[in-house]
């Protein structure tokens, strides 16, 4: 097999790319890279990612890590295929959706992971959860989440009225928040309720979320 993704498919991260793989129906293969026993932390791990995260992918002799870095390299090479995550033939829709994956890596994303890793990494490493961690996160990420419900109500995706990788790369972090006591900061606001209700039910991330089992064992 071409393509080699090196990860587990409960990180956020591996599962992010593995959903941009399924979106575009490429083939790959998942070797699995166990955090519990610190294989990324190992030295034939380190050649691939030196700094020791998940997930890294290997394209014969091209070796990427980042997921996001991942999901781009992915959404070019194949933009023939499956679904064009990067509206390759509009120009202004391809800067439109380049702003909205900043605003998810810049805005969204340091609130939603800092909430998800209380609730469920935290608990793993035998700490309990920081309430004032989660509670100031919530704070900022009802801010952006303000953002978004009035984006959402002039558009039916981020970045315009097409599904996009700005869409995407929420996914996986959103599902694991959705499964927290505080899923009404999306439920509440209607815009982004429908969006979540729409990306989530894709089927190429449906595929995905079937493996991710953070905090259910
Ligand atoms: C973050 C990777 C990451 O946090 C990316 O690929 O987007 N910016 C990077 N990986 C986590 C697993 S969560 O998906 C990881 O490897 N954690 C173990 C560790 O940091 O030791």
């Amino acid at each position: 097999m071409e393509l080699k993704l090196y990860g587990a498919p409960m990180s956020s991260c591996t599962a992010r790319v593995m959903t941009c793989l399924h979106e575009k129906s490429v083939d790959f293969e998942l070797v699995p890279v166990n955090l519990m026993t610190a294989e990324h932390k190992q030295p034939s791990f380190l050649a691939k990612n030196p700094f020791g995260q998940i997930p890294a992918l290997e394209d014969n002799d091209l070796t990427l890590f980042e997921s996001r870095a991942i999901t781009s390299y992915v959404a070019e090479k194949f933009k023939e295929t499956g679904t064009d995550l990067l509206r390759h033939k509009d120009l202004k829709e391809a800067a439109l959706a380049k702003v909205w994956l900043e605003v998810e890596s810049q805005q969204y994303h340091p609130p939603i992971s800092a909430i998800v890793y209380q609730f469920f990494v935290a608990p793993m490493q035998g700490n309990s959860p920081d309430q004032a961690i989660i509670d100031a996160n919530l704070a900022k990420l009802g801010q952006v989440l303000d953002v978004y419900e009035s984006k959402l109500s002039s558009s039916k995706y981020l970045a315009g009225d097409f599904y996009s990788l700005a869409d995407l790369h929420h996914l996986t972090y959103t599902y694991y928040f959705m499964k927290t006591p505080h899923a009404s900061l999306i439920n509440d606001r209607p815009h982004v309720k429908a969006w979540w209700e729409d990306i989530s039910s894709r089927p190429a991330f449906k595929k995905v979320a079937e493996g991710m089992k953070l905090g259910e064992n």
